[in-house]
C-alpha cells in the first residue's frame, strides 16, 4: 500500500529546501524584498504542483534531480498568482497559508513587486538549471510552455474570464472553461514538464496530459466543496469567500452531492489515463486520490 501521507512529506521537505537554496536571503539594498518573497514561499503550502511535476518525471523513469528546478519554478509562479490574488485590488484576503497575507506585512507595492520578482525570477532558476546545459531544446520548449500555462492564455487570462465573470450566472461549460485556465493550466504545465525533462514520449505525454486535465478540474471541484464546507482556522484561509461574492462555483451549479461525485468521477478518470504506466506512477495514482479526499 502506498503511503500518501508519507511521501507528500517527504516531497515537501525536498522542495523546500530546494525553494529555499534557489531564493537566497541578500544582505543589499533589495534584503527587503528578499524577505518578502521567503515570506510567501517558504514555510507552507502543500507543495502539491512541484510534487506532482517531480512524481511525473519519476513515471516515465526520470531522474528527480533533472526535475527538481522546474518544480521550484511552478511552485514560485503558483506563489505569485496567490500573492496577487491577495492583493487590495483582487480578492482582497488578510489571511493565506494561516499566516497574514503579504501586503498586511509588507505593504501593497512591497506584496505586488515581490510577485512580480517570483514570477520573473521562476523562469531564470529554470534556464539556468544543470539540464539546460545538456538539453537545452527539452528547457526551451518546457519554459516556453510554462509561460504559456502562466500567461496570457493560461492563469492570466482565467483569472481575467473569473472578474469579468462576476455576479453574473454561467453555464458549467464556462465554468470549465475558465478553470482550464486559471488553476487547470498549471496543473498541466506541471505534469507535462515533469515528464518531458524525465524524457517522456510522445504517447506517454499524450496520457499524461489527459491525467493532468482531470486532476487540475478534480482540484478546483474540491476546492469550491471546501470554500463551502471547512473552516477558515482548517485551511489557513478565508473560506466562504466564494459563496458570499455569489460566485460561479461548482456546488452552485450542481449541488454539494453532485459536485461530490463529480470530484471521484475526475480523480478516477485521471487515474484510468495512467493505465499503460507501471508502478512508477503509482504516486501519480496515490495524489489523484489525495486530491479528492483532501481536507486542506
Ligand atoms: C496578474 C495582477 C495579477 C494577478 C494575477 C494569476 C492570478 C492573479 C491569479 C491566479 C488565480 C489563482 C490565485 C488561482 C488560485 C487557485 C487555487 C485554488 C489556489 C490554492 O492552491 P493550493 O490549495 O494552495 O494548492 P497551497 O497554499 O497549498 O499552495
Amino acid at each position: 500500500m502506498f503511503e500518501i501521507d508519507r511521501y507528500l512529506k517527504e516531497r515537501a521537505s525536498l522542495v523546500e529546501r530546494s525553494l529555499d537554496a534557489a531564493v537566497p536571503q541578500s544582505e543589499g539594498p533589495a534584503a527587503r524584498l528578499d524577505e518578502a518573497m521567503r515570506y510567501s514561499l517558504l514555510d507552507g503550502g502543500k507543495r502539491l504542483r512541484p510534487i506532482i511535476a517531480l512524481a511525473s518525471c519519476e513515471a516515465v523513469g526520470g531522474r528527480l534531480h533533472d526535475a527538481i528546478a522546474f518544480a521550484c519554478a511552478v511552485e514560485m509562479i503558483h506563489t505569485y498568482s496567490l500573492i496577487h490574488d491577495d492583493l487590495p485590488c483582487m480578492d482582497d484576503d488578510d489571511l493565506r497559508r494561516g499566516r497574514p497575507t503579504s501586503h498586511k506585512v509588507y505593504g501593497e507595492a512591497m506584496a505586488t513587486l515581490a510577485g512580480d520578482a517570483l514570477l520573473t525570477d521562476a523562469f531564470g532558476v529554470l534556464a539556468r538549471s544543470p539540464l539546460a546545459a545538456r538539453a537545452p531544446a527539452l528547457v526551451a520548449e518546457t519554459l516556453a510552455e510554462l509561460s504559456e500555462a502562466a500567461g496570457s492564455r493560461g492563469m492570466v487570462a482565467g483569472q481575467v474570464i473569473d472578474l469579468l465573470g462576476e455576479g453574473r450566472a454561467i453555464e458549467l461549460a464556462e465554468l470549465e472553461y475558465l478553470h482550464g485556465r486559471k488553476t487547470g493550466a498549471l496543473f498541466l504545465v506541471s505534469v507535462r514538464g515533469g515528464a518531458r525533462l524525465g524524457g517522456a514520449r510522445s504517447e506517454q505525454m499524450k496520457s499524461l496530459s489527459e491525467y493532468a486535465r482531470a486532476l487540475g478540474l478534480c482540484f478546483q471541484v474540491v476546492d469550491d466543496i471546501l470554500d463551502l464546507e471547512a473552516s477558515t482556522e482548517q485551511m489557513g484561509k478565508r473560506t466562504r469567500k466564494d459563496y458570499a461574492h455569489g460566485k460561479n462555483t461548482y456546488p452552485r451549479l450542481l449541488g454539494l452531492e453532485r459536485s461530490r461525485e463529480f470530484a471521484r468521477e475526475l480523480s478516477n478518470r485521471a487515474i484510468g489515463a495512467l493505465s499503460d504506466f507501471d508502478e512508477r506512477a503509482e504516486p501519480l495514482r496515490a495524489l489523484a486520490g489525495f486530491v479528492v479526499e483532501r481536507k486542506l
